[in-house]
């Protein structure tokens, strides 16, 4: 067998982890991310019949049977996922209807997957109805979108329009906008329905006060979305107190999702 840590699905992941934390999105053991493998991408690495260890998920994701994740641990840091990958994340195979987690490798001192996997696991489930090509969901508490919720309105419409405003190309990089979810007890089955009901529609998903959940078909363009919001905010929380004299009109929108082929969200440009 190869040395996993060789693995290209591993060596990116620890890329994104500590890229995410080196932009300030991952404070302590804030965040958490989820990587889809198929069977074929693990063979030369692992042995797919040797289980360490069972771990009960405690929820349902029937859709997930058989299916592969990488995920980053509870309480585990993205700082130092680089360092000692093996004890910051773990690979596991969802069996029993989404009861259980298999682990397959890594969570080396004993530990488990994020407890916002209820969140990943059903967000993933949401995205691959949409796109059966979607890898990855991916959380983080990025600042300028946090401060965002606190000073924005909260419906995704006009949160949505807002980050459009912000930057030429946000309509282009993410035309079904960003779905806004009011403050919610996080770590729980019920905000991971919440998120996965939002998911069909968008692939950002604000948790207000808390942070944002991306999704895409691999790490670097879920990075890239989550990039490309978190700038817009950026930009949001430099002027919004400022007179604005000019905008990106809704007329200009239109021209950028005709000229780069996208279909913005329905009845969210009007
Ligand atoms: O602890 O970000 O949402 C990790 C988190 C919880
Ligand atoms: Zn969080």
């Amino acid at each position: 067998m190869k040395d996993i840590l060789n693995a290209p699905f591993l060596v990116e992941m620890v890329r994104t982890t500590a890229n995410m934390y080196q932009h300030g999105w991952d404070e302590r053991n804030g965040g958490n991310l989820s990587l889809r493998l198929s069977e074929a991408e693990m063979s030369e690495y692992l042995d797919l019949k040797q289980v360490l260890r069972e771990i009960p998920t405690g929820f349902d994701a029937p859709a997930l049977d058989g299916m592969y994740f990488l995920v980053t641990g509870t309480g585990k840091y993205f700082k130092n996922v680089q360092y000692d990958p093996a004890r910051n994340l773990g690979l596991i195979r969802i069996t029993d209807s989404g009861r259980t987690a298999q682990l397959l490798w890594g969570y080396s001192d004993g530990g488990k997957f994020t407890s916002e996997l209820p969140a990943h696991l059903m967000s993933h489930a949401a995205r691959l109805q949409v796109n059966p090509e979607n890898k990855v969901v991916m959380h983080c508490h990025p600042a300028n979108l946090l401060a965002m919720t606190y000073v924005h309105n909260l419906d995704s419409r006009a949160f949505t329009r807002t980050l459009w405003q912000m930057c030429t190309e946000c309509i282009v990089v993410f035309p079904d906008g960003v779905n806004v979810l009011p403050w919610m007890l996080c770590g729980t089955n019920e905000i991971g329905v919440a998120t996965a009901e939002q998911m069909g529609t968008a692939r950002l998903v604000v948790w207000a006060q808390h942070g944002i959940y991306g999704a895409g078909a691999d790490l670097d363009e879920t990075f890239g979305l989550i990039e490309t919001a978190e700038k817009a905010a950026e930009i949001y929380m430099k002027i919004a107190h400022l007179p604005r004299l000019n905008t990106i009109t809704g007329n200009q929108m239109r021209q950028l999702a005709e000229h780069f082929h996208v279909v913005p969200r329905e009845g969210f440009l009007v």
